[in-house]
């Protein structure tokens, strides 16, 4: 079996799967998914992906997982890392990662797709209603969940991430959390290798 293959998007969802693989200390190679969908060797991308988003992971035998979620649960149940195996902490990553990825994720449609005035105001009100419970349960910890990293946090660096180029107003907690967790050796490496050191 060769290894891991992750398509991804510079500064797109799949930084928390591209994240989370560098934290599991997982190998992988990365293959960049153009706007086109054109794969850099001028591949089709809805070809591996019928979906045609990132991210989707090789397993490394031609097998492809898509949904970011799913994506995240296998790299930490592969990994033994990113999630606790059992207890409470496991639901409660588990938990806050389903909010990311259904209840602050596509509030972002309109700042990216250009949505009007209007369609943005909406947006930010219920992004800052969504970051200030994040803000809440994050607290005075480094992480969301307990003491370490876990694929929660992987999911919300990009949140916070977008939320702060898109000028949406965060909480201090989390502008302090975005500055810490580029510090982070993983966070720092993906950014490099996604070409976006000047983040
Ligand atoms: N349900 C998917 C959504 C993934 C998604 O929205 N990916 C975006 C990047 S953040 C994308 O590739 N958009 C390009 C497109 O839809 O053509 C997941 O959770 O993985």
């Amino acid at each position: 079996m060769t290894s891991m293959i992750l398509y991804y998007a510079p500064g797109a969802c799949s930084q928390a799967s591209h994240i989370a693989l560098i934290e599991a200390g997982i190998p992988h190679r990365l293959v960049k998914v153009g706007r086109d969908r054109l794969t850099p060797d001028g591949g089709d991308f809805t070809l591996i992906n019928t979906k045609g988003y990132t991210p989707a992971l090789d397993l490394g035998d031609g097998t492809i997982l898509t949904e970011n979620l799913a994506i995240l649960l296998y790299i930490a149940e592969r990994s033994r890392k990113l999630l606790a195996v059992d207890g409470l902490e496991r639901w409660q990553a588990l938990e806050a990662t389903v909010f990311m990825t259904t209840e602050i994720h596509r509030h972002f449609i309109p700042f990216f797709r250009g949505g009007t005035g209007q369609e943005k105001e909406k947006a930010e009100q219920a992004l800052s209603m969504r970051f200030g419970t994040i803000s809440d349960q994050l607290g005075d910890k480094d992480f969301l969940v307990g003491e370490q990293i876990t694929i929660a946090d992987c999911y919300l660096f990009v949140m916070v991430s977008w939320a702060d180029m898109m000028g949406v107003t965060l909480p201090a907690r989390l502008g302090a959390y975005l500055a810490r967790m580029k510090r982070l050796p993983s966070v720092a490496q993906a950014l490099g290798a996604e070409g976006l050191t000047h983040q």
